[in-house]
């Protein structure tokens, strides 16, 4: 029988098997057969113990198209990454740093800037200006209004999409108008902290029909660039990328140098100061992590 493991917790695999529901396994032997640890988002085949306690066991992984290093899961489609518009304002910094990590692991990302419901037209059009110009698929949307859901719901269509963004954007709030079977538990970020509990510590599949599916993974508050030269970074902003073949040196860093077209873009307004600025800043982190 074949599944796709939704959920990994303390040496227990929950494998969900279509039709058939979902299995508890264990992966026995599997490392040393294959030397690799499941991953929530593995498609395995197994055999099952025990089908009245649904008890089975993983007898193999199946080749996978990818495997994220974070979150820790195989086989996604695409990156949904959520924002608030307001309430928290995004921070940008992370945002760009979270698009990073996902093109450089191969991993098609699309912004969605939720609770569209209370910013300001101002706001909303900065986001768009500042993500559609830089390529990217932006969406707005509001769990409250439910306005945009319909739209992100035909994006998640017969794929496996990953979901991530800090804590307090609305996440799981999305997550339970597309699952509401997921049943997650939403609030204040202040009563979060006081009761400590509703933050999510594992990735988590849910199955939203039979060939599509969301993964919940854990909040976060910092992202760690992956490892690369300082020169390399260029290209993780690809609105630079008509304009640097301009630019008088080859190789040109777009910081100091004089006729720079990229700066030159900047300045006529082509390229969004918000990016630029979080490019010089990740260019000097990268530039120090070097030097020792
Ligand atoms: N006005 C407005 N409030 C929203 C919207 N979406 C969520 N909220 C509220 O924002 C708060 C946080 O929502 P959650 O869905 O718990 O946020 P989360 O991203 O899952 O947060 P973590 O689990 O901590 O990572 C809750 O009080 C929600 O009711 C929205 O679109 N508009
Ligand atoms: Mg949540
Ligand atoms: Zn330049």
């Amino acid at each position: 029988m074949q599944g796709k493991i939704i959920k990994g917790i303390a040496g227990f695999y929950y494998v969900h098997a279509g039709e058939s529901g979902v299995y508890e396994c264990k992966a026995k032997g599997i490392f040393r057969n294959q030397k690799i640890k499941p991953l929530v988002g593995d498609n395995v085949r197994m055999t099952i113990l025990d089908d009245r306690d649904r008890e089975g066991n993983i007898e193999e992984i199946l080749p996978r198209t990818n495997e994220l290093i974070r979150p820790a899961v195989a086989n996604i489609d695409q990156a949904l990454v959520i924002f608030a518009a307001a309430k928290p304002k995004p921070n940008f910094n992370l945002l760009d740093r979270f698009l990073i990590l996902m093109q450089y692991q191969d991993v098609p990302a699309v912004i969605c800037f939720n609770k569209q419901d209370i910013a300001e037209e101002q706001e909303l059009k900065l986001l768009r200006d500042t993500y559609i110009n830089a390529g990217y698929e932006v969406r707005f949307t509001s769990a409250v209004t439910q306005a945009g859901v319909e739209e992100i719901r035909r994006l998640l269509k017969g794929k496996t999409t990953s979901v991530a963004g800090p804590s307090g954007v609305g996440k799981s709030s999305l997550i339970n108008l597309l699952a509401p079977e997921a049943g997650m538990e939403t609030g204040d970020i202040s009563r979060k902290i006081e009761r400590g509990r509703h933050t999510t510590r594992h990735s988590e599949l849910f199955a939203l029909d039979g060939d599509s599916y969301i993964c919940d993974t854990p909040g976060f508050s910092s992202i760690y660039l992956p490892d690369m030269e300082k020169e390399e970074l260029g290209s993780f902003f690809s609105e630079f990328g008509e304009y640097e073949g301009h630019c008088r040196f080859q190789g040109c860093a777009h910081i100091h140098e004089p006729d720079c077209a990229v700066k030159e873009a900047l300045s006529e307004g082509r390229i969004s100061p918000i990016r630029y600025e979080n490019y010089k800043l990740l260019y000097d982190e990268l530039k120090d992590k070097r030097r020792y």
